[in-house]
């Protein structure tokens, strides 16, 4: 760590890419991981646009699940020392694989959200995209203070078993039936957010990877263009993934105890 805190020290760009890993501390459940959200559902079932056209009504209330299980959770430390960090170099930018918008809530502003962000709504018909108050307008029940305030009974009864086709939110300007604001599988990602992460990847002296699995492309290649630059490449993560063998440092540790104690020794030392 005392050695890697040396070069960090003297980094003029850092990019930092996160993935569900840097959430699970927040409660929220991992994709891959044992009590990966993907272990009980296989993501090309519902994280698509034609699962989406097969049964709109059972991917809306897989999301108003995971919504819920997000408006009641917290940013952590590993959130908060990230927020941290783009103040302490000339260039950062945070590029999230998240949806759940923790990253804003802990204070980060230079970011940019890959796989958009779960509590907007795009309409995938004409393309109109909803703000989160938006969404809550055209569909009440996706209110993150309305899902917060849910119990499991209530939210099971309410959403699981009461929620009917018709309640689903309409597309104000084209009619058509408004999903998710995120990046489903086979969707591609928004253009201005993906040319800022290669951007940042091909010029950034530190290149992090936190809490990913480095599966899912195009971000799985980000941390391999770094490297290919000369970036110092490092990874934040319990366990190993195929970008491990690349990387200049590993941490294998939970990313809220690295990620703090990185800033702690940057601050000592400035
Ligand atoms: C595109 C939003 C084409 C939705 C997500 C074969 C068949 C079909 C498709 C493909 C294929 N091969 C490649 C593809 C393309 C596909 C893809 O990559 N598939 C993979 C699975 C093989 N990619 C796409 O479809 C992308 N679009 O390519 O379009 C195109 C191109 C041009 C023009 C038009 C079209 C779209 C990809 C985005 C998909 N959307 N999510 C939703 O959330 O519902 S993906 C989903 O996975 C999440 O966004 C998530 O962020 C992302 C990555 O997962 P991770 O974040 O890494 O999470 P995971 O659970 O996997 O890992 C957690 C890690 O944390 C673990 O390593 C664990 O050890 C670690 N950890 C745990 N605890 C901690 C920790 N680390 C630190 N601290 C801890 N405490
Ligand atoms: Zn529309």
């Amino acid at each position: 760590m005392k050695d890697f805190v040396e070069l960090l020290l003297k980094a003029k760009s850092v990019s930092i890419l996160t993935g569900a890993g840097v959430s699970a501390e927040s409660g929220i459940p991992t994709f891959r991981g044992k009590d990966g959200l993907w272990n009980k559902y296989d993501p090309t079932e519902l994280a698509t646009l034609y699962a989406f056209e097969e049964d709109p009504l059972r991917v809306w209330k897989w999301y108003l699940w995971r919504m819920r299980l997000i408006a009641s959770a917290r940013p952590n430390a590993g959130h908060r020392a990230i927020a941290e960090m783009e103040k302490l170099f000339p260039k950062f930018l945070l590029i999230t694989q998240n949806v759940d918008g923790l990253h804003k809530r802990a204070g980060s502003r230079k970011l940019v959200e890959l796989h958009g962000n779960i509590f907007e709504g795009k309409c995938r018909s004409c393309g109109k995209h909803y703000s989160e108050e938006e969404l809550s307008r055209i569909f009440p029940l996706a209110d993150k203070n309305y899902l917060r305030e849910l119990s499991e009974e209530e939210f099971k009864e309410r959403i699981l078993n009461g929620l009917k086709e018709r309640e689903l939110p309409e597309c104000l300007i084209c009619g058509s039936l408004v999903g998710p604001g995120v990046v489903w599988f086979g969707e591609s990602l928004p253009e201005n957010a993906l040319s800022q992460a290669f951007k940042a990847a091909e010029n950034c002296d530190v290149f992090f990877s936190v809490g990913t699995s480095a599966l899912v492309q195009p971000a799985a290649s980000l941390p391999l263009i770094a490297k290919r630059q000369g970036a110092i490449l490092v990874e934040i993560n319990p366990e190993e993934t195929p970008i491990s063998s690349y990387c200049d440092f590993t941490f294998r540790a939970p990313s809220s105890e690295v990620l703090s104690e990185i800033v702690l020794r940057l601050k000592e030392q400035r």
